[in-house]
């Protein structure tokens, strides 16, 4: 077992058990996915608005519409947290910006490196990602609960071949040792603050991040391709482009940066 994997025990243990916010935190040492695991603690009325679930490496990680997570022992911040709403309803989308601006700023306070945000909510060092994000919604009666879940890769000195283009670990990135238990304390903080603010100023924080706007994106769909500029974010959290000289707002979509100015 990892030796920096025992530090974040200890210190689930002794300090981060109650956070000023209320935060709780589960460790376990291997998991199929965070999520999944939190979602049944949900269900089962055993976890409640701040419960945190870190594990050392997942065996079934998830991303968006299905896909695999890569998550090695030892080798990231893979978790989850369950929050229940303070935004109404159609203020939620707000909540994986947060997320994304709480991990960019997080992992700034840990490295120095400033990351870049790229839409819908991927964290990009070196123009690769260094982590995803992937919320999903669970409900009781009208109440809507949400579980974030948050992969960040730390340590990790290569990736399987299909990932080696585009994705990257904050040591690689670094060019120094990069301590989980650092970022984890750097970013419990930062989570608790953007998900209590507003989803204005969420949305312009998580602007200051990125750096796509004016660039020429390929936005995938279902089966479509769309060659677009990027040219802003919209209020209730689409990405606007610009297609033949038509704005477009897009919703659930991936997005390849092409060209930058
Ligand atoms: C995401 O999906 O980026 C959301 C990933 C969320 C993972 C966390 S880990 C803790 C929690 N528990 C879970 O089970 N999940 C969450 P998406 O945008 O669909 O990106 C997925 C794609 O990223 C994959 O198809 C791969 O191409 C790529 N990928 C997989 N593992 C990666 C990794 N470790 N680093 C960078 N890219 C990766």
């Amino acid at each position: 077992m990892n030796h920096d994997w025992d530090d974040i025990k200890d210190w689930s243990l002794a300090r981060g058990i109650s956070l000023t916010a209320g935060y709780t935190i589960i460790t376990l040492d291997a998991i199929g996915s965070t999520n999944e695991y939190l979602k049944q603690l949900w269900r089962d009325e055993k976890a409640q608005h701040g419960c945190l679930v870190i594990a050392d490496t997942q065996t079934a990680g998830k991303g968006r519409l299905g896909r695999a997570w890569e998550s090695p022992p030892g080798a990231g911040l893979w978790m989850s947290l369950l929050i229940k709403p303070s935004l109404p309803p159609d203020k939620h989308f707000a909540y994986s910006f947060a997320a994304a601006v709480a991990v960019a700023e997080a992992i700034e306070q840990t490295t120095r490196l400033r990351p870049e945000l790229k839409w819908p909510n991927d964290v990009l060092l070196c123009q690769k990602k260094c982590c995803g994000i992937l919320l999903e919604s669970v409900t009781t009666g009208s109440e809507p609960w949400i579980i974030v879940g948050i992969g960040i890769n730390v340590t990790q000195e290569s990736f399987p071949d299909a990932l080696s283009d585009t994705a990257i670990s904050l040591q690689q990135a670094h060019a120094a040792p990069v301590h989980r238990l650092q970022l984890l304390q750097n970013l419990i903080p930062a989570l608790q603050s953007n998900f209590s603010s507003d989803s204005r100023e969420i949305l312009i924080k998580w602007q200051s991040y990125c750096r796509m706007f004016g660039a020429m994106v390929s936005v995938f769909q279902q089966d479509s391709v769309m060659e677009a500029k990027a040219v802003g974010l919209a209020p209730d959290g689409g990405l606007v482009v610009e297609n033949e000289g038509k704005r477009i707002k897009v919703y659930a979509a991936d997005v390849k940066i092409r060209l930058k100015n």
